[in-house]
């Protein structure tokens, strides 16, 4: 049995305590929050005895396997640090880190143990962007050329998060790290990149538009393009929709969740929409299903000796696209990812 601990009982860590509870061989036996009510609320729910204001002292006292680091960005670098130190296996809420230097330290940190550290980029294990990875990495389409990877929205997303009105940046850096995954994991790394971002909504800080294009260093063209500032019937929220183009045909992923894939004259279609969870609701129940999905996936790599899909070192290649992403919107220049 591994035993887990969860740091951080805020809006989205019900969904990572569900996950665990759908996975055999894994047991959450202790919490942490410094928000008392927070930590108390989680803890009766899910029925776990143990909790503690302080990450440091729960450390000290419990005998753990991992940890699951579900505070918001700020803490990450002291908690996953922390979690190196106690000789323990991490997973790390996006966005991984603040700058890539504490980025890098985190990765650093785990390499000296050689414990296994995930961030927790659950959009590419969402099942119908899954299946569209499968079959692009299968040769469904042969060589891409082109994709756009599209997630535009008008949900309210700030009921739940209000960090996401007052930070300085947002959507890049909350949503847009998502869609850049999923780009790479369908196109490979990036040579380059230029970026537009706009504000639309007035009550808000940061940016909630943004459009970035990619050249991938394998030869493809992709085009991210994010908004939380389209109002349009039906809401699409939280879908990604893809279209691939490749030189044997094309790949789509159609709001609805419907995948079509056209060849040699043929057309398939499938339904690739996410199971409801006994404990999810819709319409986040995308995110939640591949919020327990990435849990299997980190318990199956813990006892296969393999690095995760999401692992810390693969992770710094998405985060910076974030940062080259924010660069080059604000210099209005396209930005050499092979510079290092
Ligand atoms: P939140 O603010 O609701 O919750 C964070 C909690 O962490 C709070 O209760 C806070 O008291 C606690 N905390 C902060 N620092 C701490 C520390 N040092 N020690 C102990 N407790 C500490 O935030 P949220 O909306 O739940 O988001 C958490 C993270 O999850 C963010 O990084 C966010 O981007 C990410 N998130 C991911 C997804 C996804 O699909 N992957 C979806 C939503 C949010
Ligand atoms: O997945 C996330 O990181 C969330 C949301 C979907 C609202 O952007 O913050």
């Amino acid at each position: 049995m591994l035993k887990g601990a969860l740091i951080g009982c805020g809006f989205f860590a019900r969904n990572q305590m569900h996950g665990w509870a759908g996975i055999d061989g894994v047991r959450i036996t202790a919490l942490c929050d410094r928000d008392e009510a927070r930590r108390a609320e989680t803890a009766a729910r899910f029925g776990v005895r143990r909790h503690y204001a302080d990450a440091a002292e729960m450390l000290a006292a419990e005998d753990l396997d991992f940890v699951d680091i579900a505070t918001t960005v700020a803490a990450h670098r002291p908690l996953v640090e922390m979690a190196a130190a106690a000789g323990l296996h991490a997973i790390c809420q996006k966005p991984f880190a603040e700058t890539m230097t504490d980025a890098r330290a985190m990765v650093a940190a785990f390499d000296r143990t050689g414990k296994v550290l995930m961030v927790h980029e659950n959009f590419r294990w969402q099942s119908p962007v899954r299946a569209a990875i499968e079959e692009v990495r299968a040769g469904a389409v042969g060589r891409p050329f082109f994709g756009r990877v599209s997630f535009r929205s008008g949900y309210d997303v700030f009921s739940g998060q209000p960090y996401l009105a007052t930070d300085p940046r947002f959507i890049i850096q909350d949503l847009g790290i998502h869609i850049l995954d999923i780009a790479r994991a369908l196109f490979g790394d990036v040579a380059n990149l230029s970026a537009t971002t706009r504000r639309i909504n007035p009550r808000i800080r940061g940016e909630d538009v943004a459009t970035i294009l990619l050249e991938h260093a394998g030869g493809a063209t992709s085009v991210v393009d994010c908004s939380y500032a389209t109002r349009r019937q039906p809401e699409t929220f939280p879908q990604t929709l893809l279209e691939i183009d490749g030189d044997a045909g094309t790949l789509r992923l159609e709001a609805g969740y419907r995948l079509v894939i056209q060849k040699n004259g043929t057309e398939e279609t499938r339904d690739v929409s996410p199971p409801l969870l006994s404990w999810a609701e819709r319409p986040w129940h995308n995110i939640q299903e591949s919020v327990q999905t990435i849990q299997q996936h980190f318990v199956d790599c813990l006892r296969d000796g393999v690095q995760p899909e999401t692992s810390g070192h693969d992770n710094l290649k998405t985060l910076e696209l974030v940062e080259a992403a924010y660069r080059s919107a604000a210099e209005g220049a396209r930005i050499d990812l092979r510079a290092g």
